[in-house]
């Protein structure tokens, strides 16, 4: 469909999972809807459907790099790019219930190969289960011809929609080391129980498990999130101060927003050419009957 600014909308439905959707622009999913009809990720009040402006929210994609971990733009350039559907996927092993899903794929225009001089295949599957929750498989070939491998960081930058930053709580992240980007990227470790927030915070996670639990108390709901491939995990919210110097964010949006990414960056990935990575992300949210302190 034709969406804001004449750009191709894709619109997921299930059709056993009543009102469940997810929108797409491109390859970037910027809402995924549970059976309710409510909405699950945030999309910032200002953001802006324009390429290359990056869209404020929802999931955008960190390729060929995450932040300024290395020479192109930070958070490299696919997520400021039109993606086509793919009209010859790979077959992937039905494994999820799933029939509700579309596959696109991006390969490097001019530009790109001015600012990273590597050729590359990025697959992407993007579907919606029988239980609403939301699977994006991303599948990056090395299709150099000259013999060159070539390295990447990736991360699936997913802000989620919570009620009060404030009543939110992560599990799974205890007792782990992380990087502190508001302290010169320096190296900390966790204390031993679920992180709580009533700052700004931007850490990577390092080394994190396959599964990570986001409680938000008023909604009584639990994100989670699991992954594949994909070792570390980022923590961040701007807060007030921060949210202010970010024009396409509004001001209390960080009250209601949290992003957790999963994440490759402390060890970048390697392909040689005609080598595949495979980064998996599923999102699911249940009902909790998170208390606060338990
Ligand atoms: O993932 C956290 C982070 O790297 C923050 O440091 C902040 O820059 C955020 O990404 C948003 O980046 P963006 O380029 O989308 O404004």
């Amino acid at each position: 469909a034709k969406g804001i600014n004449g750009l191709d909308k894709i619109v997921l439905r299930e059709s056993r999972s009543r009102s469940a959707e997810v929108y797409l622009y491109g390859g970037h999913v910027t809402s995924w809807k549970n059976e309710n009809g409510d909405e699950l990720l945030h999309l910032s009040s200002k953001a802006i459907f324009k390429p290359p402006k990056p869209i404020r929210g929802g999931i955008p994609l960190c390729f060929p790099q995450f932040s300024n971990y290395g020479p192109v733009e930070s958070h490299g350039f696919a997520r400021n790019r039109i993606w086509e559907v793919d009209a010859s996927p790979p077959p992937l092993p039905s494994n999820s219930s799933s029939n509700a899903f579309v596959d696109l794929i991006l390969r490097p225009t001019e530009d790109d190969l001015k600012m990273w001089p590597n050729n590359f295949e990025f697959r992407m599957r993007v579907a919606l289960g029988s239980e609403g929750e939301l699977t994006l498989t991303s599948r990056i070939r090395n299709t150099n011809s000259d013999g060159k491998p070539f390295s990447f960081t990736f991360a699936y930058h997913t802000y989620f929609s919570v009620s009060d930053i404030s009543e939110v709580r992560v599990e799974g992240l205890e007792t782990l080391d992380y990087l502190d980007k508001l302290k010169n990227k320096e190296r900390f470790t966790e204390q031993g129980d679920a992180i709580t927030f009533e700052s700004e915070i931007d850490r990577i996670y390092l080394s994190t498990p396959t599964k990570i639990a986001i409680l938000d108390h008023e909604k009584k709901r639990t994100f989670v999130v699991r992954k594949e491939g994909l070792a570390d995990a980022v923590v961040w919210n701007p807060w007030d101060k921060k949210s202010k110097t970010i024009s396409d964010l509004g001001d209390e949006d960080y009250k209601h927003m949290l992003c957790v990414e999963a994440a490759a960056i402390e060890r970048p990935i390697t392909l040689k050419p005609g080598e595949e990575w495979k980064g998996r992300l599923e999102l699911s949210a249940v009902p909790s009957s998170y208390s606060s302190g338990q």
